[in-house]
């Protein structure tokens, strides 16, 4: 193995050399626990040190990092304590998760570190939103001074995802100073490289981004360190991305129970001949740096080391659930975050607002939220395709990018997932974004990225996602399948997701500002079909409407109908079509949380209940409602809950198809069944 010191000093050397070592005798001594049974799970990454600890080194302390699994390098370079970090690893209360999550899936925004989730492939995508952040605020003027970048890992398995390619491809078509590092150790689990792609060298891939790339040996820490030092002034100075293949070896089994048998032993004898520890020690012994006493005081010192801290993280105590503070922390605390804002209450039939108000159509409340928001919220990013010059496919951004300029308004390439994770990354640097699904059907595209990054975040490490993703939903619209669909119940069923769905104007306005300044990542629903055809006084002011609570439509003693979107407007035409029925209407204009406080109230006023949806019928959030109601209010009740909701079959396209489907063609059927009980 070569190395080259070029400039370093003696000390830098030294110091690299322990940060190397460190690392490594930690994971010897963690095989040793392991084979005591003192720890569980554990993913080596013995042998491919030098990556982790040379592109720690290469950054700056404040510059993000997204490490993986086999990064302990990241974690130790960046100053964690042992005892710390053996304390997430025990999972016990006073590691940095609080024994919420396993092994290296934590982060910490002191170190600048963003925790991985078990998918791998999202890890790229954040680095993209905290290199926009970098380049938004202005922070990559000049080398040297307040220039930054992001750094993001992925194994060679990782690069089959499509989220590699998403992110690779809108850090090069923003110019986004972000380094991609593969670390390419020949096997994704059992699975080896010829299996996994085609290419010749992963890093070709860097030509069809348009961006440049280079291959280096991993197992050189001297390499690592001066290549991503380079790279990094790359970077900054021309503003783009850059890929990096480094080459190593998995000088372990994928994880511990996973043994090495389907490895051929022949590679095990190679690269134990470059093992990154070995030979850099000899380096410095060769070079008269170090000699052999001092490394071996060194390593002793470490020795010891471990041992004391290890005390420390023996003796944490054992975890003791307290299930209010679990279910509290599954999202950030709204109380002193928020933007200052009048929140205008109209929950009750009978509310009077004093505010100014002009006549607007749903989509137009919508488009004012938004404007507003820009105006008050500096820090706040707007991100979709073609919402910039064209306005959006239903034009709510129209004008957006003259007014607020293209940094603001971004058009984005085809990619949801990349978008979804961009977002996250703006958030780790203090942005706001509203991302709008040009339909909401699209984002089965980001699913991963909202319902196991945005929403678990927060609980597992503390980062809150400050993401608003707009759904403009709902059919009857004739647009068949896959511009139609309902999905909000698939984000009702993920904590840490809250999920709106107004159904006036006014709300509407209220309901996204709210949206925007709530710290948490929030799914706002707008139904396609009430765009156009409601409209309403809505105030002039910037205000909010309170997540979480729901609007009593319409007074009636007979029946109420709970509901929510284009539903409302269903029920409410039914209601005045029907004068001999005593209808009560709520709105529930949030679907998590639920307002049951109100749905109660319901219950109280009517002691019938029919819960109308335009989703299907099967896992929709009516089964929800009614499964409360039967176990909160079971004695207020003078019927069973009763469900109106769409066919449990796709949106159908033909208009005569697509009105059968909508629940709204049961509706009579299903208040007479009701009534008559
Ligand atoms: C989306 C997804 N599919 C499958 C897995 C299971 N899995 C965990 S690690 C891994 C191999 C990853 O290989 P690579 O990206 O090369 O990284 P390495 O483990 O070699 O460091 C697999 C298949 C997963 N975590 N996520």
């Amino acid at each position: 193995m070569n190395f080259d010191r070029k400039n370093l000093s003696n000390e830098q050397l030294i110091h690299f050399y322990r940060q190397l070592l460190w690392p490594r005798m930690i994971e010897e001594k963690m095989l040793l626990l392991l084979r005591q049974g003192k720890i569980s799970k554990w993913f080596s990454g013995i042998g491919q040190e030098a990556i982790a600890v040379g592109a720690t080194l290469a950054l700056d302390k404040d510059e993000w990092i997204m490490p993986l699994h086999r990064n302990l390098g990241v974690f130790t370079t960046r100053n964690m304590p042992l005892h710390k970090l053996f304390m997430q690893w025990q999972g016990s209360k006073e590691g940095y998760t609080g024994g919420r999550e396993r092994s290296f899936h934590f982060g910490n925004k002191e170190c600048h570190i963003c925790g991985m989730i078990s998918h791998l492939g999202p890890q790229l995508a954040i680095a993209d939103g905290v290199a926009l952040a970098y380049k938004l605020k202005k922070e990559n003027l000049t080398v040297g001074q307040a220039g930054k970048i992001s750094l993001a890992f992925t194994g060679e398995g990782g690069t089959s995802e499509g989220d590699f390619h998403e992110a690779l491809n809108l850090a090069a078509v923003w110019d986004l100073p972000v380094i991609f590092l593969i670390e390419n150790n020949g096997f994704a689990l059992s699975t080896p490289t010829d299996e996994q792609y085609r290419c010749i060298s992963l890093v070709d891939k860097a030509k069809g981004y348009g961006i440049e790339g280079v291959r280096i040996d991993g197992n050189n820490i001297l390499e690592v360190y001066d290549t991503i030092r380079g790279v990094r002034d790359y970077c900054i100075t021309h503003q783009k991305p850059y890929l990096i293949e480094c080459l190593t070896f998995r000088m372990r089994g994928h994880e511990e129970a996973s043994g090495t048998k389907y490895i051929p032993q022949k590679l095990f004898d190679v690269w134990e001949l470059k093992d990154p520890v070995k030979n850099y020690e000899e380096y410095l012994k060769y070079a008269g740096i170090l000699n052999e006493n001092e490394i071996e005081t060194t390593r002793n010192g470490f020795k010891e080391k471990i041992e004391e801290e290890l005390k420390i993280g023996f003796a944490a105590k054992t975890r003791v659930p307290d299930t209010e503070e679990e279910l509290e922390d599954v999202y950030e605390n709204t109380q002193g975050t928020r933007h200052k804002s009048q929140v205008l209450d109209n929950s009750r039939t009978t509310h009077y607002s004093p505010l100014t108000t002009h006549d607007l159509r749903l989509i137009d409340a919508i488009k004012e939220a938004l404007h507003q928001s820009m105006q008050h919220q500096s820090n706040l990013i707007l991100m979709g395709q073609d919402i910039a010059e064209y306005g959006g496919a239903f034009k709510i951004t129209e004008g957006f990018v003259q007014e607020f300029g293209k940094e603001r308004v971004r058009n984005t390439p085809l990619c949801e997932s990349a978008i979804l994770g961009a977002a996250l990354g703006l958030s780790l640097e203090g942005f706001k974004s509203m991302v709008e699904m040009q339909f909401a059907d699209f984002v089965t595209m980001g699913f991963n990225q909202i319902v196991n990054n945005l929403a678990k975040i927060y609980y597992r490490w503390g980062q809150n996602a400050d993401v608003v993703i707009r759904m403009p939903t709902g059919g009857g619209v004739g647009a068949g399948p896959f511009h139609s669909q309902s999905n909000e119940a698939w984000f009702v069923h993920t904590p840490g997701l809250k999920v709106v769905y107004p159904s006036t104007p006014v709300d509407a306005k209220g309901l996204l500002i709210a949206a925007i300044n709530d710290p948490n990542p929030v799914m706002y629903f707008e139904h396609k079909a009430l765009y156009r055809s409601i409209s309403g006084p809505v105030p002039e002011d910037y205000y909010e409407i309170e997540i979480g609570k729901a609007r009593h439509v319409r007074d009636g003693d007979e029946i109420a109908i709970i509901t929510y979107g284009a539903a409302v407007h269903w029920a409410e035409d039914y209601a005045a079509a029907h004068p001999e029925i005593s209808i009560d209407i709520l709105d529930l204009r949030t679907l998590s949380p639920l307002d049951y406080f109100s749905i109660r109230e319901a219950v109280q006023r009517t002691g019938r209940i029919l819960i109308l949806h335009e989703d299907t019928l099967v896992g929709g959030i009516g089964g929800e409602i009614a499964a409360w109601i039967n176990e909160h209010c079971f004695e207020l009740l003078d019927a069973p809950v009763m469900r109106c909701a769409s066919l449990d079959t796709p949106v159908p396209f033909s208009i005569e198809l697509e009105n059968n489907f909508l629940a709204k063609s049961r509706l009579d059927e299903m208040i007479q069944k009701l009534m008559s009980y």
